[in-house]
């Protein structure tokens, strides 16, 4: 036990009607909702970078966070000291599950073998804290962004020893993540993409980071790892074209690679607002299309324009999100990995608390809601409706593969076809979805 965060206490649920700020008011992991407890449909993940590791810096000012992990010295000793303090944060939270990057959990040495060790030192302690606490491994990723040996991408670098060096390094990850019995492994593009045209083969830029991601594919056979492979979108930051720009995005990629069946995606948030959509426009792309993965859940700022990161705090933000997720069968293998930060003026470990209970409490009452907007069917159906003509004659004569345009065409004509216009809606749906939020 770390003396950091020994002033607070395990965190329970308390109901509504609690005003201890160190409860759970609408979490409550043994609820049965939707047929199963909320701990196993909502499958919270803590993350190590921005729980445990960022300092606080903005884009005009340094760190902020004074923890005792962070002091300068022996950096394998801060690198315990760190892992000890996330492990008594996991169980007091009680996210079953928590994710990491590579560099987030141990730092480099002097060549790679250095690093190489390092890493797997604290993959060998990390180990023993999972089998101690029951803790679960939602998923591993590499680091390949932060270095400046990765200023200009890492598979999509025009120097090979770099795609070599990050392949190296994901290598490593993915077989620490298998041995942690970790669920799935998240590949987040970080600076795969360019800044100017003027110093860029796009052509074999992603031709590599195809290759990159068969490799990936293959590995991953190889080993046996069980786990899911996603990809997370997202379309600026830290390039300004990111070749990973949304959902939509990353599916036509990895069709084009042959890989759609093998890798599916990790949708965040915030990603989704940067990329001009919302949540839920990029979980309904992907689950319409079977492939979602996972996701991380955060948010953005309306008032700024880049990734912000903050925790979720309004369940209007999330309940049509958590409709489509909800509706197709929940997260599976994936999970809600709270890929958020803190204020960098909530400098206190009691802040992190707060951070994570306001956000569990927020996802618990959106699954809720959820569970209400499903089973009273009335946006589901009034959906339903309005596509329903598409099971009736004229729907199934355009789907025939033996129709042809000439076909529609004559039909029009013969059946004097005249469509009249439909309202679709919208306010009176708002009006219905506002009763549950
Ligand atoms: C960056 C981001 C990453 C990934 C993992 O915006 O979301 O933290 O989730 O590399
Ligand atoms: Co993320």
């Amino acid at each position: 036990m770390t003396e950091y965060f020994s002033k607070i206490p395990e965190i329970k649920f308390e109901g509504e009607e609690s005003t201890n700020p160190f409860a759970f008011k609408f979490y409550d992991e043994s609820k049965k909702v939707l047929g199963k407890s909320m701990k196993e449909h909502l499958r919270f993940a803590t993350c190590y970078w921005h729980t445990f590791t960022w300092p606080g810096l903005d884009p005009f000012g340094g760190q902020t966070f004074d923890r005792p992990w962070m002091q300068a010295g022996d950096e394998m000793k801060m690198a315990k000291m760190k892992l000890d303090a996330a492990f008594d944060f996991f169980t007091k939270i009680k996210t079953p599950f928590f994710c990491f990057h590579d560099r987030d959990i141990s730092p480099e040495g002097s060549n790679y073998a250095e690093t190489q060790k390092n890493f797997f030192h604290i993959i060998d302690l990390m180990e023993q804290k999972i089998n101690d606490s029951g803790m679960k491994l939602l998923w591993g990723t590499a680091n390949a962004f932060s270095h400046k040996r990765y200023m200009s991408g890492a598979s999509t670098n025009p120097d090979p020893e770099v795609f070599a060096y990050k392949a190296a390094q994901v290598k490593d990850c993915m077989d620490a993540t298998m041995r942690l019995g970790g669920q799935n492994y998240v590949l987040w593009g970080g600076r795969e993409g360019y800044e100017t045209i003027l110093n860029t083969d796009m052509t074999k830029e992603t031709a590599n980071l195809q290759r990159f991601l068969e490799l990936v594919v293959n590995y991953k056979h190889k080993i046996g790892f069980k786990g899911q492979i996603l990809l997370e979108p997202k379309p600026h930051e830290p390039t300004k074209h990111q070749y990973d720009f949304d959902s939509a995005t990353c599916l036509a990629f990895l069709r084009k690679a042959g890989l759609e069946n093998e890798i599916k995606l990790n949708v965040e948030v915030n990603h989704a607002t940067l990329s001009g959509h919302n949540f839920e426009h990029e979980i309904a792309y992907a689950t319409s299309n079977s492939a979602l993965g996972s996701i991380d859940i955060n948010r953005g700022d309306t008032l700024i324009g880049w990734d912000t990161d903050q925790f979720p705090n309004n369940p209007a933000d999330l309940i049509m999100s958590f409709y489509f997720i909800f509706k197709n069968g929940g997260l599976g293998q994936g999970g809600m990995n709270f890929d958020a930060k803190i204020r960098r003026q909530s400098i206190d470990a009691e802040d992190l608390f707060h951070a994570h209970i306001g956000g569990m409490d927020v996802c618990a009452k959106t699954l809720i809601a959820v569970e209400k907007l499903l089973n009273d069917n009335v946006i589901p159906k009034f959906i339903e409706d309005r596509y329903e003509d598409w099971n009736k004659n004229l729907g199934q004569f355009i789907h025939n593969k033996d129709t042809g345009l000439d076909d529609i065409n004559k039909k029009v004509i013969d059946d004097n076809i005249e469509p009249e216009p439909r309202s679709g809606r919208q306010e009176y749906l708002e009006n219905i979805l506002n009763k549950y939020l």
